[in-house]
């Protein structure tokens, strides 16, 4: 069975003033569908077709460096979206919010080191905030590699990714990542990490 294009689980424009709606149509249904699509043709008729997303990502260092761009694409956008929300953000609760403050010593504590692991991704990659031996750890990976990939430098269970490609803030940010990255904690879907925590854990 092909991969295929997961919907959005919220509309286009709902994310706005945060991410804005022609960034969310191009980076879901162009970007997005473009990793889909290369991932399929990439598999076809190879002994890697028909084997799970989860499969092709844990063994990303002996697949062909297409189907780990292109898998690793449709694994990070399909976990990114999940990980926003509109009308969402705010400070983490219960578990998560406690394991937070422990690990970091605060929220914002917190949110400066993960905007620095942002940030400092040079190029394109994303940011981490993994579940690694049963602890929090924040961290970043080049490309569309993630923290499942037995190449990652730090591996572990990610909880929340987000996206540092240019394409995921160019129109409205242009070169402003830390702005853009300030404005996503506005629509982190905290109760959606949160479950991801307590199944990590
Ligand atoms: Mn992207």
């Amino acid at each position: 069975m092909p991969f295929t294009l997961p919907a959005l689980p919220y509309a286009h424009d709902a994310l706005e003033p945060y991410i804005d709606t022609l960034t969310m149509q191009i980076h879901h249904g162009k970007h997005h569908q473009a990793y889909v699509d290369n991932l399929n043709k990439a598999l076809a008729g190879t002994p890697n077709e028909g084997k799970s997303l989860e499969e092709l990502v844990k063994h990303a260092g002996t697949i062909s460096p297409v189907v780990r761009n292109n898998g690793g694409g449709h694994w990070n956008h399909s976990f990114f979206w999940e990980s926003l929300a509109p009308h969402a953000g705010g400070t983490p609760a219960g578990a998560l919010g406690d394991a937070i403050n422990a690990t970091f010593g605060s929220f914002d504590e917190f949110k400066t080191k993960f905007a620095a692991a942002g940030a400092g991704r040079f190029g394109s990659g994303w940011a981490w905030l993994i579940v690694k031996d049963g602890k929090l750890e924040i961290s970043s990976t080049p490309n569309q590699d993630n923290p499942l990939m037995d190449v990652a430098e730090t591996k572990g269970h990610p909880i929340l990714g987000v996206d540092v490609w240019e394409h995921a803030y160019y129109l409205k940010y242009q070169n402003k990542r830390p702005d853009y990255l300030a404005a996503v904690w506005n629509v982190v879907n905290w109760s959606k990490v949160s479950e991801r925590f307590a199944s990590a854990k």
